[in-house]
Parts: C-alpha cells; structure tokens; sequence
C-alpha cells in the first residue's frame, strides 16, 4: 500500500528500536487518544514518537505522514505501510497486530454497525463539539457564544441517539470494538463543554468505558497536558 510521494519510507527513526509500530500523535489529542486505546487494547508493542504541532520540524513531519498534516499518523516499518485517519490506522491494527479480542467484526457485513457508530463519534459527537475549541482558540473575542448554541443542539441530538442505541447494551455495538475507542475522547471532551448526565444509558456506558484499564491509562498519560484545553477550568476534578 502506497499513500503517496513522500509517505513511504520516512518516517521510521532507526533510533527509535526493532519495534514495527510507531505512532506519531500527542497524549492530549482526541484522535490520538481514540488510537492510544485500540493499540492497548490488542497488547499491540509500539513506539510512541511525541509530536509537537507548535514545532516546524513536527508539522513538517506530519505534513510528510498524512495528507493534511493532522494526528495520529501510524508507521507500521515492517509491512512499509503508513496510515493516515484513525479508523483506517484501527482497521489495519486489527487486521495485522490482532490481540485478544476483535475490534471489528471479521464478516464485513457484520462490521458494518460497528463502522457506523466509529462515524458517529467522530461526526456527531466530536466534530459537533470542535468549533467551540476552534473558536476560544483560533476565532475573535466572543465566538464561542456564536458557535455553542449550534454546537449544542447537535451534541443534544447525538447524546439522544447515542442513549437511546444504549439501552440494554454495554457497549455501542456488539462487542467493545473499534467505535468505543472513538466513543472515549469524544464523549470526554464534549462531555466537558456539554454534559450528558441528563442520560442515563450514555452516562452508565461513559462510565464502562472509564474503567477500562486501556481508558485508564490513556486518560492518565494525558493529564500533564490537560491544562492546555481551551476549557481546562470546566474539567472534572476527577480527570485531573
Ligand atoms: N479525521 C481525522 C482527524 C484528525 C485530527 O483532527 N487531528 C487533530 C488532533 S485531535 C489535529 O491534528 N489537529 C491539528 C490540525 O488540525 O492542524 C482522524 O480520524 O485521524
């Protein structure tokens, strides 16, 4: 598999040890944090390359690894492959590093529900929630009172879909797979600007979700770099 001229091939740090996986992300980042707990969750061995978007040399790393230069980017230097988007970097981990327990269903068809609610944590849940970080970090004075309203009522939505799919399972589909990796830090970080403890199915899973050695510790390695959200003062001491 080939992602493109200047993808392949740079981006394995002989330094770095005989390890095959490298990812390359940042502890506090959502998307990171979505991969961080699939590759705990399969007991996959890799190297974790710290990225700083604030450093030219990282951007340019990153805008090398993936196409728009976002984290996680994953290195798998055995299969000379690189991945871009976390679902994709999911499916290939699951698919070539498989662990204890499937994170996706192996008959495609079967795998189908589980792709969908991945898609409905990024989309609904943790793009929904998005433009009020974008807007307290990028956008003028007062843009988060434009965007949060908005943002909102589609965060309402989701939390009733996603507590209504809820009720009488213990994870969003079928087994815990692929989509309860996306469901952590979307339902964490929205969960700080829009709380949902007005629903019960979706507060009792978050709270599954939180005991979850995996969850555990990516949540954990985050807290140094928590006070860098842009709503870090509307974190639950319990996160801290
Ligand atoms: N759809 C992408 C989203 C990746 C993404 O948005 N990553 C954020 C960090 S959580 C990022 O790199 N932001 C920096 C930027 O936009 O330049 C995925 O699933 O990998």
């Amino acid at each position: 598999m080939d992602l493109g001229p200047g993808r392949r091939g740079g981006a394995g740090p002989q330094a770095e040890g005989k390890r095959s996986l490298i990812l390359f992300g940042h502890p506090l980042s959502s998307y990171c944090q979505k991969v961080l707990i699939a590759l705990h969750e399969l007991g996959a061995d890799f190297i974790f390359r710290h990225i700083d978007l604030s450093a030219e040399e990282d951007r340019r790393l990153m805008a090398r690894l993936t196409p728009m230069g976002k984290m996680p980017a994953l290195r798998d230097e055995a299969a000379g492959v690189t991945l871009a988007e976390t679902s994709i970097i999911i499916e290939w981990l699951d698919r070539h590093h498989s662990g204890p327990a499937p994170l996706l269903p192996r008959d495609p068809d079967a795998a189908l529900p589980a792709r969908q609610w991945d898609r409905f944590f990024d989309i609904h849940v943790m793009n929904s929630a998005q433009p009020m970080v974008d807007a307290r970090l990028f956008m003028a004075e007062g843009a988060v009172d434009v965007v949060a309203p908005f943002a909102r009522s589609q965060l309402d939505r989701a939390y009733v879909a996603a507590d209504c799919q809820l009720a009488g399972r213990d994870w969003i589909a079928g087994d815990f797979g692929m989509a309860d990796c996306a469901a952590v830090p979307a339902l964490f970080y929205a969960g700080i600007l829009h709380p949902f403890d007005t629903h019960p199915n979706l507060s009792a899973y978050f709270e599954r979700l939180l005991a979850r050695p995996s969850v555990i510790r990516v949540l954990d390695e985050a807290k140094p770099w928590l006070h860098w959200f842009p709503f870090a003062d509307r974190i639950p001491a319990r996160f801290r």
